[in-house]
């Protein structure tokens, strides 16, 4: 007998594993996301492929997809009661829960639509929320720089051949496809598990002459295959959009990197860190992987700006270490 999404929430609550309002938020995410993918499943159909003739904060031109699934997440939690305050990658500073909702004890913070570059080439692309405890008090940017580690919850929506959601409350990560006949989403994984080793590595090749030595070398013995130091062949996979990437590390093991180049060499990375980095790593780091910058757990860093970046190593433990061994030795 199937379990959906909703039995599975009611029998965390009922356990005491999550309280009411953290099922009502992820419930509500949940919703969101059925109307986000409608919007990107019609893409052309529903007039909401192409550029949206305005940027983020973060500079970079905003597409008609990433404006529409940002409105639909705000719209999507701001009245559940579970809320303090969202941040969003498409909005320049926090947004605090309306006062005609009542607030609630979390803060959620997203990328609505994780994977841009893929919208108009029909490629895979999610959407990314990390989950923390808000504050007491007024609700300002700086009450949502808390360290990945305290993350209540985090999970992402990859809408792909299947639409998936998937999450973890600390108990392990779970998944659920959604049924696209009767709208429900029914568990289809849980106690996620990734392998210590691989053989698959994903990282943007077109970089390499831009990487900081500790990755050119580890690349390049990745590439030296089963004659090389590593002792065995690798395959490679770049898909362009970080969900996909986490999603395939989690169904079949392997490490995803998106290092520090000196394109812009002022900026650590290009993965945000509040929410890209941060939740992807509480999801690894609960299915026995790892998530680094190269130098120290990712959820351990203390951010210090909502929007800023950080180098990303995560994956498969063993190779995740290795991979710290090489920023050690060059
Ligand atoms: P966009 O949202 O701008 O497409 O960026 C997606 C992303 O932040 C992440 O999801 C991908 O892993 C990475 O960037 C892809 O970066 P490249 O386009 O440089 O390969």
């Amino acid at each position: 007998m199937s379990i959906t999404l909703s039995q599975y929430l009611t029998t965390a609550v009922q356990n005491n594993l999550i309280d009411s309002e953290l099922s009502a938020l992820i419930s509500a995410v949940a919703q969101l996301s059925k109307d986000i993918n409608d919007k990107v499943t019609h893409g052309a159909l529903a007039g909401v492929l192409g550029m949206a003739g305005t940027d983020n904060v973060q500079g970079e031109h905003q597409k008609k997809l990433d404006v529409i699934s940002n409105e639909i997440f705000v719209s999507g939690v701001e009245w559940t009661g579970s809320v303090a305050g969202m941040a969003s990658e498409e909005m320049d500073d926090c947004l605090v829960t309306p006062s005609q909702f009542k607030r609630g004890k979390y803060l959620i913070t997203f990328d609505p639509l994780d994977g841009s570059s893929n919208i108009d080439i029909n490629a895979p692309i999610g959407t990314i929320f990390s989950i923390t405890k808000a504050p007491e008090g007024e609700i300002t940017n700086e009450s949502f720089l808390i360290p990945g580690r305290q993350q209540v919850a985090a999970g992402y929506v990859m809408y792909s051949p299947q639409t998936i959601l998937t999450f973890s409350f600390g108990k392990g990560v779970v998944m659920f496809t959604l049924n696209m006949n009767t709208g429900n989403y029914i568990l289809t994984k849980e106690n996620v598990q990734i392998p210590a080793t691989t053989e698959e590595f994903a990282i943007n090749m077109s970089n390499m002459r831009h990487w900081a030595a500790p990755v050119k070398e580890y690349v390049k013995d990745l590439l030296a295959g089963k004659d090389g130091p590593l002792g065995k062949n690798y395959n490679m996979r770049w898909v362009a959009a970080m969900v996909a990437e986490v999603h395939r590390v989690l169904c079949r093991g392997g490490i995803f990197m998106y290092p520090w180049d000196n394109r812009k060499p002022e900026q650590p990375g290009k993965l945000r860190l509040m929410y890209e980095a941060n939740p992807m790593s509480f999801l690894i780091e609960q299915a026995g992987g790892a998530a680094s910058t190269g130098k120290g757990a990712i959820l351990d860093l203390q951010p210090e700006k909502l929007h800023q970046r950080v180098p990303v190593f995560l994956g498969a433990k063993e190779e995740v270490a290795r991979v710290e061994e090489y920023h050690k030795k060059f």
